[in-house]
């Protein structure tokens, strides 16, 4: 079974000798309901209800049969032993939560949302992404959701914020797609906004297998982004109005590239 340690980073500066050190204390234990439910595959946290405090997120993609379920934690001052709300996938092997991820305030109120994808449906065109918009309290109604289309074999494999790619000052986000009937797996980037549509507003193809927002890294105003093939080829794309979809810069066959850049919520 797979427990999730939750680890609290306090810094203490040590005046003599002359150097910081950094000790790590365990606040809580998280445990799943099953030994295959995969809990703990995935965690995200922010600030979704704005009482200053983080919520943080784990899911369980293997829960019931892959129905998928994802809990909610709310932090209060002290670390909470049970989830104040929990959401489940309707049904079997749609793995709900099996990716999930603070996507930034991409409906601009102030308040992180969350955004999850049912990852698999035995149809290939049903999975369903469903952002649950920030608000006081959380509820487990999802706010906006769209829906894959034909021949969807994996919907939302990656998913994340990538900041404000276009300037408009709506955070944006970008998922990975595997489709039947293409090549290459498809990244692509959806623009936030007052009436958010459910079409991609960039989209790349390729094998990318990780997606990372990076801030603006230029200082020109446009969020910029970073994907990763193979854990060791990386392609940075600088953020625009509009965005091309040609790296700005690559970098190949370098040391493995496991991190990322700044989470841009
Ligand atoms: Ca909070
Ligand atoms: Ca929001
Ligand atoms: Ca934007
Ligand atoms: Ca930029």
């Amino acid at each position: 079974m797979k427990n999730l340690i939750i680890i609290l980073i306090a810094t203490a500066l040590l005046l003599a000798p002359a150097y910081a050190l950094n000790e790590m204390t365990e606040v809580g234990v998280y445990t799943g309901e099953w030994y295959d439910n995969y809990f703990g595959y995935r965690t995200d946290m922010g600030d979704f209800d704005g009482d200053l405090m983080d919520e943080f997120v784990i899911s369980a993609y293997g829960w019931n049969e892959q129905h998928g379920k994802i809990y909610w934690y709310e932090y209060d001052g002290d670390w909470p032993t049970d989830p104040f709300m929990t959401v489940q996938g309707d049904t079997t092997l749609t793995e709900y939560g099996h990716w999930f991820s603070n996507l930034g305030d991409v409906n601009n109120d102030g308040l992180p949302d969350l955004g999850v994808s049912e990852l698999y449906d035995e149809t290939y065109h049903n999975q369903r992404f469903d952002v649950y918009f920030g608000s006081n309290p959380m509820d487990t109604i999802p706010d906006w959701d769209m829906y894959a289309v034909e021949s969807m074999m994996f919907y939302g494999t990656y998913l994340d914020s990538c900041g404000d790619v276009n300037g408009d000052g709506w955070a944006d986000f970008m998922m990975k797609n595997t489709y039947w009937t293409d090549i290459d797996d498809q990244i692509e980037i959806y623009y936030g906004g007052e009436i958010m549509d459910t079409l991609p507003d960039w989209t790349r193809g390729g094998y990318d297998d990780r997606l990372y927002p990076l801030g603006d890294i230029n200082n020109d105003g446009f969020d910029d982004i970073l994907t990763i093939f193979n854990y060791n080829y990386a392609r940075f794309y600088l953020g625009g109005s509009p965005m091309d979809t040609i790296p700005d810069f690559e970098i190949d066959n370098s040391v493995a590239f496991m991190g990322g850049g700044g989470r841009r919520h």
